[in-house]
């Protein structure tokens, strides 16, 4: 594999699953791979488990790691060309990707939605900054438009606690009081998409998502119908897509949180969330708290879902 952004770049769904659980077994066990290999990690957001589970996920590997907030310390970087750079960027996007090529062997960069021009954020444009000019495999540790260790983990997680081989997966919107971006929902849907499960897609009329990542999921207005028989919730926020709001909090509708009526409607479903998550905007106290609430594995699959992407970066940096 020689970059990470999508579903598609793992190849072979169910091997990559198989290889992830292996790599649970024992997660020392390629710590030989990575020696000599540096990672260099690029944080244009602000990020917890992306930060700690993927660094783990190199030292597991015997990798090296350098972090970089490229918003605290480092120059502020320009990333239009053309530009005329007289003003707070005294850096070009354009040398700093390269340079930031000579000093590692695998990049992973985590750069958001910045809902300034919907354009450039779905054709993933600093993304794809770093694949063209960095001479590096690249990851995404979320991107504009998808988080794809994230949803990686998120399967991980339902294909341990799954009771039936095609369960009913529900993603649900749920009201938060900032913008943000879709690619937590868009790359889950994408995975979702990628099985043979049962998934459905509820959230409030104004915020349908791009339909190249709905897909062939069921879209189901009513939230309270949709739960109805789910073996898995999983709660997200969202800003809307559709122009003329993309990027905007058209509803904090706060009908839309995940409490315990409404998990009674289900198959006694596990409760999902990537986290960080806002106590009783998203979800009740009481739900995320409960014994079906599984928010603490599925933030420890992320370490697992990024050693076996890494360890394919590895692996195609060796030609294997
Ligand atoms: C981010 C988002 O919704 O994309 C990161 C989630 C992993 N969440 C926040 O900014 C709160
Ligand atoms: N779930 C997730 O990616 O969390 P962080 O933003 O803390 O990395």
């Amino acid at each position: 594999m020689r970059h990470f952004t999508c579903v598609q770049d793992l190849g072979d769904l169910r091997q990559a699953l198989n290889e992830a659980f292996e790599i649970k077994k024992d997660r020392f066990r390629f710590n030989e791979l990575g020696k000599n290999k540096t990672l260099l990690m690029i944080f244009f957001n602000s990020s917890l488990r992306t930060r700690l589970s993927t660094q783990k996920a190199a030292m597991n590997l015997g990798m090296n790691t350098i972090v970089l907030d490229v918003n605290q310390g480092a120059w502020k970087l320009e990333t239009e060309r053309g530009v005329i750079m007289d003003g707070d960027k005294p850096e070009h996007l354009l040398e700093a990707v390269p340079v930031m090529g000579c000093y590692c062997d695998v990049i992973g960069v985590r750069s958001f939605a910045r809902f300034e021009n919907k354009e450039d954020d779905y054709n993933e444009k600093i993304l794809n900054q770093f694949i063209k000019y960095s001479g590096r495999p690249v990851f995404s540790m979320e991107a504009a438009t998808r988080h794809p260790l994230q949803s990686f983990a998120d399967l991980i997680t339902i294909e341990e606690y799954k009771k039936t081989a095609r369960p009913k997966v529900v993603m649900t919107w749920a009201p938060h009081p900032k913008s943000l971006p879709q690619a937590v929902p868009n790359s889950f849907a994408e995975w979702m998409n990628a099985t043979d499960y049962e998934f459905v897609i509820t959230h409030p009329e104004g915020y349908e998502l791009d339909p190249a990542f709905v897909g062939d999921a069921k879209v189901e207005y009513d939230q309270k119908r949709a739960f109805e028989g789910a073996d898995f919730i999983y709660a997200k926020n969202w800003s809307a897509y559709r122009d003329p709001y993309y990027g905007q909090v058209i509803s904090m509708d706060r009908n839309w949180t995940v409490d315990a009526e409404k998990m009674a409607l289900t198959n006694n479903a596990y409760f999902m969330h990537c986290l960080p998550v806002r106590r009783n905007m998203i979800v009740t106290d009481d739900v995320i708290e409960s014994p079906r609430s599984i928010v603490i594995p599925e933030a420890a699959n992320r370490e697992i879902s990024a050693q076996t992407v890494l360890r394919k970066l590895l692996m195609g940096l060796s030609g294997l």
